[in-house]
């Protein structure tokens, strides 16, 4: 199933040139700290009355040890939550992870539509397409990172609220 669902995305990003294109600009120059590489940074559009948005990145972790993402905020939401996405069964199913995402060493972890990723509770101003969200991750070791998540245009790939 999970299989599925990763070629499923994969078609939507072959059928629309479109979203290529703004997962390359999300490309900028990766933020680092310690030996974490973080890039992909995204969010996408909020329609209106959404409440939450979500959040997606790439941590590279180039070290030798394992490191911890357990923390995220943002000054343009009351609270940002790390979440999974999952399968059970025919349902997508999302689940919050309080401990945080495991950054293991040597290895490259992706928050996707469809995967892990963050979520924005209580957002001040829904994201407009083109604007910019100020993320700090906190990591167990490697410690804090700002990054900047460019705002795309909203779309397939989003995932689904309760
Ligand atoms: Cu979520």
């Amino acid at each position: 199933m999970k299989t599925f669902t990763k070629l499923a995305f994969l078609g939507i990003f072959a059928a629309t040139g479109i979203i290529i294109a703004g997962a390359t600009a999300a490309q900028d120059a990766p933020a680092k700290v310690a030996n974490l590489e973080i890039t992909s940074a995204f969010t996408k559009a909020m329609l209106p009355g959404q409440p939450v948005g979500g959040g997606y990145l790439t941590i590279k972790n180039t070290g030798k040890s394992d490191d911890m993402l357990v923390s995220v905020s943002s000054p343009v939401a009351g609270t940002v939550e790390m979440h999974e996405m999952a399968m059970q069964g025919q349902v997508m199913k999302m689940r919050k992870l309080d401990t945080g995402i495991a950054i293991p060493a040597s290895k490259t972890v992706e928050l996707t539509p469809g995967g892990l990723h963050l979520m924005f509770i209580k957002v001040k101003e829904p994201f407009k397409q083109g604007g910019k969200v100020p993320v700090t991750l906190t990591f167990e070791k490697a410690g804090k990172v700002d990054i900047t998540l460019p705002v795309e245009a909203a779309g397939p790939g989003g995932h689904m609220h309760k």
